[in-house]
């Protein structure tokens, strides 16, 4: 493909696709231009990975998720067609700038966080490795809410991604299925037949998702719900416009927005629609597919792989059950036996209130039959498992638990990173693991060095090349090759030079986008992730305002000059969360504008954090905060992130942080604070809160600069909440781990003013990061659940 070529097909592109001359052309119809002539260089791959799945009747894998986080698509793709640099080259022939185009995308913001993110990564590993692999989702109209600071306090906006035209998916109206809902079951000649009360259709929306090197691409399926009634033509001459558009309205609020809640399972009626929404119709597109090529279903666990991101696609089990009962007549527990073949289900929280529990009454209301069909697989695990404790029952209390539906249904269940998987054995499943050995395994997570080094960090993914060759994208343990290097002076100013360049980046975006002058010379410490109590932010702007009041009380001291950076959206009815947003923003406007403070601290919060801002902010990092409360942090991947960027690590030893730690080294790893163990003890003294704090001068004079208002002047008692909760809660022990996170970040400033040493400690991050490649989960994910195997 030579820049001509692709110079000529983004002009016909704009010409005949966009219809736009080039003279009046926007850098939107460029940037689709551009998209629509990278996406003609995926067709072929894609089609040829179709046909050799079918012409080899290769096992396939489907994805089930109700999140794929992927953000920007452009960049990515012409990376992974090898076309980066023709691209930039053909558009810049045409006076465009390719950056600029790629600024232009929106994100596609189809997730919250961490499981919606994971779920696009492995899609890209899939592609990559050549996995015959399939996503199925919810084509959202608004993907996660826009974030906003007014007076320092989160507001949120619709997102609208698809106001714009959206080049990378394919309309597929053809595909499409019917969803029932609600209505009831009758007894027919010995069958149950369900008569919905209400149906809508799901029809199909492809997003090709190319491989590095566009050897392969898989197919994102997301689904658009539709009305199966027509407009009501009738209603409407009689001037009844709205009840005329009501099956339209009624039918597509189904797919319009995301459920912006990472962390407590709410029980919305409209939720459990949507999810059961999308696991039908990726169910009954599943079985079409097969049968097309196979007589019947008694052999779909050999051919057919289904993962269960966490339990929300989980009606996919009883689904598959009803369709093999209902509709092919086949016996239950023939049903069972092959819907378990298939299903894997992977738990991402321990977090009591995130575990999705249906009421029984709303379950039978809307999905009458699987209701009946969750009791019949209850009914034969008890018969199954005569001794087992009554804790382990799907349907207990007028609930129906969805974790216990997906354990019972799946042949293998995994944790995301070893101490979580740990944890959900000895913990959350620990009858159903005694009653079935071995089911439980474990999956680290893992990120796709493609998007989070080769496109955020180019400068430090040309060293690398320099350094230890081209190839190392798709086989990152090859990263090892640096290690000799990370006793190279040259090379590790090179490396430092990258980290300067792409912090001098991130200051100028801040003083332009925040007003906020930092220097790039200052240590740029940063945490970015949801908000959340677990993950501590709060202990980390109390601790800011520990450095803030030490710089006051000592203004002639040396200290080690920071940038604290923040990002991260809270669930819009988490008030804790808000208030926390809240004290971070009043913090920096009291920092910031502190004469006596100068360069020596700043706080900066851009707003509206994202996959593009993420892939800004995490190649700037120096310090990455992975401080949440042992046993809590499932995994986390924004740790494997910023350390693949050459960013240290001050974290506890909480999901991955602890794989990380051992592929590092202890020795480049900043520890601290109690292990889930420790933490389970702790949390049995009641005044665990008031001694850490009376035993903490810092700590007890942050608290009481908070109680009067310091940092809320104009309202004192804004924050008499957290100090309350503080004193007399702090579930997450924020005051116990307290003195010893002061005691590592003092070493960290000690670390950082020995530039060599961190700048070798750094590069040494890079080069032992190559297990956290999500071509690594994957290959265990086919190994160890999927029986999958790679075509290419
Ligand atoms: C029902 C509401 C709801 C929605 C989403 C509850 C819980 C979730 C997700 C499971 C939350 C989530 O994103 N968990 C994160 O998953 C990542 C990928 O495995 C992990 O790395 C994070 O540690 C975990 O918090």
């Amino acid at each position: 493909m030579t820049q001509d070529n692709l110079r000529d097909d983004i002009l016909h592109h704009l010409k005949f696709t966009v219809g736009k001359d080039p003279g009046h052309a926007s850098s939107y119809d460029w940037r689709l231009a551009l998209s629509f002539a990278l996406r003609d260089r995926i067709v072929e791959p894609w089609f040829a990975s179709t046909r050799k799945t079918w012409k080899e009747d290769r096992k396939r894998v489907f994805y089930l998720s109700m999140e794929f986080l992927i953000g920007r698509i452009v960049e990515d793709a012409a990376i992974n067609l090898g076309l980066q640099d023709t691209a930039r080259a053909a558009l810049a022939e045409l006076g465009q700038d390719f950056d600029a185009l790629a600024d232009d995308e929106p994100d596609a913001a189809l997730g919250n966080g961490g499981l919606g993110r994971l779920a696009a990564c492995y899609m890209e590993s899939m592609a990559t490795i050549g996995c015959p692999g399939y996503g199925y989702g919810i084509r959202y109209e608004h993907g996660l809410f826009r974030q906003r600071f007014e007076a320092g306090r989160q507001v949120e906006t619709p997102e609208d991604w698809l106001t714009q035209r959206h080049p990378w998916e394919f309309e597929r109206p053809e595909c499409a299925y019917t969803i029932g809902f609600k209505g009831d079951v009758h007894e027919v000649d010995g069958r149950a037949v369900w008569t919905p009360g209400e149906t809508v259709i799901a029809s199909a929306y492809d997003m090709p998702v190319v491989g590095w090197q566009g050897r392969w691409a898989n197919t994102l399926r997301l689904w658009g719900a539709m009305p199966t009634t027509l407009f009501d033509l009738e209603r409407f001459n009689r001037g009844d416009f709205t009840a005329a558009a009501e099956p339209e309205t009624l039918a597509r609020t189904i797919s319009r927005v995301l459920y912006p809640d990472d962390t407590t399972y709410q029980g919305k009626e409209l939720r459990l629609k949507q999810e059961y929404f999308m696991a039908s119709a990726a169910i009954q597109d599943i079985l079409r597919r097969y049968l097309e090529s196979h007589e019947d279903l008694s052999q779909l666990d050999e051919h057919v792989a289904i993962q269960l991101n966490d339990t929300h696609p989980a009606l996919a089990g009883p689904e598959l059950i009803r369709l093999m009962v209902d509709e092919h007549a086949m016996e239950f527990d023939t049903a069972m036996r092959i819907a378990q073949g298939c299903l894997g289900y992977t738990n991402h929280t321990l977090l009591p209130e995130a575990l999705e529990r249906w009421s029984t009454w709303l379950m039978g209301t809307v999905l009458p039959r699987h209701m009946q069909i969750i009791e019949m697989i209850d009914a034969a695990h008890a018969t199954a498992h005569p001794d087992r404790p009554a804790s382990v029952a799907i349907v207990r209390g007028n609930e129906v638990h969805m974790g216990e539906l997906s354990f019972i249904m799946a042949h293998k269940v995994n944790g995301v990173s070893a101490l979580h998987s740990g944890l959900v054995k000895s913990t959350l499943f620990h009858e159903l693991d005694a009653l079935h050995p071995g089911r439980i395994i474990n999956v680290t997570n893992g990120i796709t060095p493609r998007r989070w080094l080769r496109l955020a960090n180019p400068g430090l993914a040309d060293l690398i090349s320099e350094t230890i060759g081209e190839g190392w994208e798709a086989d990152l343990d090859r990263l090892k090759g640096l290690e000799p290097h990370a006793d190279d002076a040259g090379f590790l100013d090179r490396f430092m030079a990258v980290k300067r360049a792409n912090k001098a980046a991130v200051s100028n975006w801040v003083s332009a986008t925040l007003g906020v002058t930092v220097s790039p010379d200052a240590m740029f410490d940063v945490q970015v992730k949801r908000i959340h109590e677990y993950k501590r932010q709060l202990m980390n702007v109390l601790e800011t305002i520990a450095q803030w009041h030490e710089i006051k009380k000592n203004p002639g001291g040396d200290f080690v000059p920071r940038v604290k950076v923040f990002g991260g959206k809270s669930a819009p009815g988490y008030a804790v969360a808000k208030e926390i947003i809240h004290l971070i923003n009043d913090v920096a406007r009291v920092v910031n504008n502190d004469p006596e403070i100068g360069d020596r601290l700043k706080v900066v919060y851009p707003p509206n954090y994202n996959v593009s801002m993420a892939e800004t902010l995490i190649p700037a990092a120096d310090l990455s905060e992975q401080i949440s409360t042992a046993g809590k942090e499932a995994s986390g991947t924004g740790n494997m992130k910023l350390s693949l960027n050459g960013a240290l690590t001050i974290g506890t030893l909480d999901g991955a942080n602890v794989e990380i730690r051992e592929h590092v080294g202890a020795e480049n790893f900043f520890l601290f604070g109690m292990t889930a163990e420790e933490v389970v003890q702790r949390r049995k003294n009641v005044n665990h809160a008031r001694m850490a704090i009376e035993a903490n001068d810092a700590l007890r004079d942050v608290l009481q600069l908070l109680a009067e208002g310091r940092f809320s002047p104009e309202q004192p008692d804004r924050y008499h909440g957290i100090v309350d909760r503080m004193w007399h809660h702090d579930h997450y022990l924020v005051a116990s781990d307290f003195a010893d996170y002061q005691r590592a970040q003092a070493e960290v400033d000690a670390a950082f003013l020995d530039r060599d040493r961190w700048a070798r400690m750094a590069a040494l991050n890079t080069a032992r990061m190559g297990f956290f490649s999500s071509d690594r989960s994957i290959r265990d994910y086919m190994r160890d659940v999927w029986g999958a195997e790679s075509a290419l």
